[in-house]
C-alpha cells in the first residue's frame, strides 16, 4: 500500500477495470481544467407523442407516475459529471389537488466523504472517485415493474457512453392509515404506494444505491444505499481499528465512516424565498397542581445560515413564502432526520445540517470544485451570516462502519438517509377517504 495517498488519488479497483479506469479519469480532469460541468441527458428514443404537463424539460427527461391512490409525482431528471443523478422541479399533486405543488428545485447528493479510521485513506467519492462515471447497468430485474432509462454519462467511458442505470418504478408500503369508525362500524384503511426512483454507482469496491422514494402522503425519503464488498485493501488493520472478518484473528478490515450529504434546494409553490424555522421544546416536570410535566415548544426563525446540530426535541422546516392549503395554513416540509453518527474528524462533517444562501457554484459539502480558486472550498465555511433569501439546506448523515462477519461476499446493503416530510401542504391527509373529507378540525358525530 502506498504511504500516502494524495488528495484526489483514484482508489484501486477490481482488476480488469483498470485500463477502462484510467481513461475515465483522464477525460475527468480533462473536463475539470477546462471548468466544465456536465450535464447530460438519455440517450433513448425520445417517445413520438409526449405526454401534458410538467414543465422544464422533454419527455425523455420526465419522471411522471400517478400512484394507484390518486397522488401524482412530477420531476426532471439529468445526470451530473460528479452528482450522478439531479432531480429538478419536483412536484407532488394529491388527489383533492387541482395543480401540481411544487416541492424542491433540485435534489441531489452532495458528497460521499469516506476517511479511514487509521487516517491512511480519505475519499470524496463524487468530487474524486469518479462516482458518476461508475454508473452501473441494470438488470430488467433490479427494477421490479419499473422502467429503466438509458443514460448518457459525462466523461464516462468512451466506448460505453450510454448506461442503462436509471430505474424508476413503484412499490406498496403498507398501510398508509387504519381506522375503525364507531359510528358506521367501518374500518377504513389504505395501502399505501410509493414511487422509487434509484440509480446504482460503483466506487472502488463499492457500490452505492441512491434511492429517492416519493410516498403517495407527499413523504420523501432519500437513502444512499451501500453494497458491493469491502475493500480488499484494507484488511490489515493490526493496530486495533478494525474487526477480523476471515478465519481467527487475522483479517482485520479496517473500520471507516460514510458520511453521505445531501443538497436540497426548495421551491415550495415555485418561489425559492422559502423561509426556516427551528423549533424546540422543553419538558419540566410537574409544578403546583398540574397533573403531569408541561411541555413548551418554541420557534425561532432562522434568518441567517446556519450550521445546526440535532438535539432531543430539535426539529427545523422549509416553510413557503407564498403558498398556503385550503385551511389557510402556510404550506412547509419538515426535515426529518434519519439515523446518523456525526464525525468530528473535519470541519464539514461536525454539523448535522447547514442553510446556506443559494450560490450556484456551491454544489458539494467538502472539494467543491466548482468555485472560483481561492473560494472555501465546504459548506460549513459557506455559513457566512449572509442572511436568507433563498435557503440551501445541506442534510449530513453518518454511519460508522466497523465490518463483520456476514459483510462478505456481497455485503449486505446498509442504508442511511433522511425524508422530508409535508407540514400542512395540504389541509388533511392527502388520502383521506370521501366519507371522511368532512373531519377537519374539531367535529363532533352526525346524527
Ligand atoms: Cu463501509
Amino acid at each position: 500500500m502506498p504511504e500516502k495517498h494524495l488528495p484526489g488519488a483514484v482508489r484501486p479497483r477490481a482488476a480488469g477495470r483498470a485500463a477502462r479506469k484510467s481513461a475515465a479519469v483522464g477525460l475527468t480532469l480533462a473536463a475539470l481544467a477546462a471548468g466544465a460541468t456536465t450535464a447530460a441527458g438519455p440517450a433513448a428514443a425520445r417517445p413520438q407523442t409526449a405526454p401534458a404537463a410538467a414543465p422544464g424539460c422533454s419527455a425523455a427527461y420526465r419522471i411522471e407516475q400517478k400512484l394507484s391512490t390518486g397522488t401524482t409525482w412530477r420531476m426532471c431528471w439529468r445526470y451530473d459529471s460528479k452528482a450522478g443523478l439531479v432531480l429538478e422541479n419536483v412536484s407532488y399533486q394529491p388527489k383533492g389537488e387541482a395543480k401540481p405543488i411544487k416541492v424542491l428545485n433540485s435534489a441531489r447528493l452532495g458528497q460521499i466523504h469516506v476517511p479511514y479510521d487509521d487516517g491512511k485513506h480519505e475519499y470524496s467519492d463524487l468530487t474524486g472517485q469518479d462516482f458518476a462515471q461508475e454508473l452501473q447497468e441494470l438488470a430488467p430485474g433490479e427494477c421490479p415493474g419499473g422502467t429503466i432509462k438509458t443514460v448518457r454519462v459525462p466523461d464516462g467511458d468512451p466506448r460505453h457512453p450510454n448506461v442503462k442505470g436509471l430505474c424508476t418504478t413503484t412499490r406498496s408500503r403498507g398501510h398508509a392509515y387504519r381506522m375503525h369508525d364507531f359510528q358506521s362500524d367501518k374500518a377504513y384503511q389504505e395501502q399505501g404506494k410509493d414511487l422509487l426512483v434509484y440509480t446504482v454507482n460503483q466506487v472502488g469496491w463499492y457500490e452505492y444505491i441512491t434511492e429517492w422514494r416519493f410516498q403517495d402522503d407527499g413523504t420523501v425519503h432519500m437513502n444512499v444505499g451501500a453494497t458491493g464488498s469491502l475493500s480488499w485493501e484494507d484488511y490489515n488493520a493490526q493496530d486495533g481499528r478494525g474487526w477480523p472478518i476471515g478465519k481467527g484473528a487475522r483479517d482485520y478490515s479496517t473500520s471507516h465512516s460514510h458520511n453521505v450529504f445531501w443538497r436540497l434546494d426548495f421551491g415550495l409553490d415555485g418561489s425559492s424565498r422559502t423561509k426556516v424555522e427551528q423549533y424546540d421544546s422543553t419538558v419540566s416536570a410537574p409544578s403546583g397542581r398540574q397533573e403531569g410535566p408541561t411541555a413548551r415548544t418554541t420557534r425561532t426563525k432562522v434568518t441567517k445560515e446556519l450550521a445546526g446540530d440535532y438535539k432531543t426535541y430539535r426539529w427545523w422546516r422549509v416553510v413557503s413564502a407564498t403558498g398556503k392549503n385550503k385551511d389557510g395554513h402556510a404550506r412547509s416540509y419538515e426535515l426529518v432526520p434519519g439515523p446518523t453518527t456525526r464525525y468530528p474528524g473535519r470541519s464539514y462533517t461536525k454539523h448535522d445540517m447547514y442553510v446556506t444562501e443559494y450560490n450556484k457554484c456551491e454544489l458539494f459539502a467538502s472539494n467543491n470544485p466548482l468555485c472560483a480558486q481561492n473560494y472555501p472550498k465546504s459548506v460549513d465555511k459557506w455559513v457566512g451570516g449572509q442572511s436568507l433569501t433563498h435557503p440551501v439546506v445541506w442534510m449530513n448523515v453518518g454511519f460508522h462502519h466497523i465490518a463483520r462477519d456476514e459483510d462478505q461476499q456481497p455485503m449486505p446493503v446498509h442504508w442511511q438517509g433522511f425524508s422530508i416530510a409535508p407540514r400542512d401542504v395540504t389541509a388533511m391527509n392527502p388520502l383521506t377517504p370521501k366519507d371522511l373529507a368532512w373531519q377537519n378540525g374539531h367535529w363532533e358525530w352526525r346524527s
